[in-house]
């Protein structure tokens, strides 16, 4: 395994993936950048850039890491297994006296087809809904996706403006560009706009717990994981870089 924080070599995997899920990077960070103030983000022991093989193969894993005053970690995260499997990761963490729901989406495909395209912004208060805001701007958004796929069972975190499908065709793919796009720029003006709730915290706490603890029983995602890396590092990774709840 090697880890390093050389230069940018995010541009590097980029550009060799999917053109979707270069699409969607791209379109991220640059919603990122024309909404919030971004300021770096340490991950631990530089797991910037890692590559591991154990199974045959290898796994190429680039970072980019960001917080603002309203979100303690921005996690943008693209992945190489092979020469095949393609994946985007991407959460936002808020702080805990933001009360705001998670955005979370996930991209994976390979030789061409993306198998599974999921978005959300999974609410975190203790009545496990979403503010007026999102529902009434985003719930309402004409849905036409041909392939619609089954959420499991440790998804109950998801709310009912949750997307999850296999884009059959390139207008499925771009509609869904453009749906993350509507989900993160509401999103990022709902955070600048909030005034911070100290009084919240906890809840807010326990909810961002609740949304970690379940993510962490994809099984998809851990298997992965540790083909390249183990058991004991996948464990690791996904409780420090991929969904940390302790804060
Ligand atoms: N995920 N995904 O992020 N996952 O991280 N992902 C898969 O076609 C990785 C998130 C989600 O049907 C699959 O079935 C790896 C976030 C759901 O049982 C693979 C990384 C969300 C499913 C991976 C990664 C999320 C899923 C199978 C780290 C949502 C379906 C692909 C880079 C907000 C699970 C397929 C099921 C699937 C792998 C959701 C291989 C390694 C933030 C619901």
């Amino acid at each position: 395994m090697t880890s390093s924080s050389g230069p940018s070599p995010s541009q590097s995997l980029r550009a060799q993936q999917h053109p979707m899920i270069r699409q969607l990077a791209d379109t991220i960070e640059g919603i990122w950048q024309q909404h919030l103030t971004l300021e770096p983000y340490q991950l631990p022991e530089d797991l910037g850039y890692i590559e591991g093989r154990l199974e045959g193969e290898r796994l190429v894993i680039e970072n980019a890491c960001y917080q603002t005053p309203q979100f303690r970690k921005l996690h943008l995260e693209l992945a190489r297994v092979g020469q095949t499997l393609d994946i985007l990761h991407c959460v936002m963490f808020p702080r805990l006296d933001y009360p705001l729901p998670m955005f979370g989406c996930d991209l994976v495909g390979g030789r061409g087809q993306i198998s599974a395209a999921i978005v959300d912004l999974s609410p975190t208060s203790r009545d496990r809904k979403l503010s007026a805001p999102y529902i009434t701007t985003l719930g309402s958004l004409p849905a036409s996706f041909s392939q619609p796929r089954d959420i499991p069972t440790w998804g109950d975190i998801f709310s009912e403006i949750c997307l999850f499908v296999r884009p059959a065709d390139g207008a499925e793919e771009q509609e869904f560009v453009a749906r993350v796009a509507a989900y993160l720029t509401l999103h990022c003006q709902q955070a600048v706009a909030m005034a911070p709730a100290p009084d919240r915290q906890e809840e807010t706490l326990e909810g961002q717990q609740r949304y970690c603890s379940q993510q962490r029983q994809n099984d998809k995602t851990r298997r992965v994981l540790e083909k390249a890396f183990g058991p004991d590092w996948a464990e690791r990774y996904m409780t420090t870089v991929l969904f940390d709840a302790a804060v």
